[in-house]
């Protein structure tokens, strides 16, 4: 998949703009990036966000990881027998053109064990090893 990616993108340099009919930005796009304040006592915050693929081939975010905490990981809330639950998602799969929302009552990124008191959290979104994904975010209201 990676030998793909790579590929694809030479494609789109040697057909230079306007050829190449996918996607002029950088292939993996964040947008409306929230980072909740942890509540008082609690050690942990949500963030939400949404990861656009245009990458030309599907993507599986395997890790998100964050200078700023100890643990992050992807969570999706549940309704089992009227009750909410929160399960986490070992691996995201982002098809190419797809969007996936993280939002409150969804798709969530769980923060947990703040390492200090930054202002501003930076979240990093892996495919095994490699980098798919950077971007920082400041606090927000705290999570409700
Ligand atoms: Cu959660």
């Amino acid at each position: 998949m990676r030998l793909m990616r790579r590929r694809f993108i030479m494609f789109c340099i040697l057909a230079a703009t306007g050829a190449c009919n996918s996607h002029d930005g950088p292939p993996v796009v964040a947008a409306n990036v929230v980072v909740t304040a942890p509540a008082p006592g609690m050690p942990m915050a949500a963030g939400y966000l949404d990861i656009s693929n245009h990458s030309g081939t599907s993507i599986h975010i395997t890790r998100v990881s964050s200078p700023d905490y100890e643990a992050v990981e992807m969570h999706e809330t549940v309704v089992e027998d009227d009750v909410a639950r929160m399960r986490a998602i070992p691996v995201l799969e982002i098809e190419d053109g797809g969007t996936v929302v993280f939002e409150r009552g969804g798709k969530h990124l769980m923060l947990m064990r703040p390492a200090g008191t930054p202002e501003t959290i930076t979240l990093n979104f892996y495919s095994d090893e490699e980098l798919l994904l950077s971007v920082s975010a400041e606090f927000t209201a705290p999570m409700d």
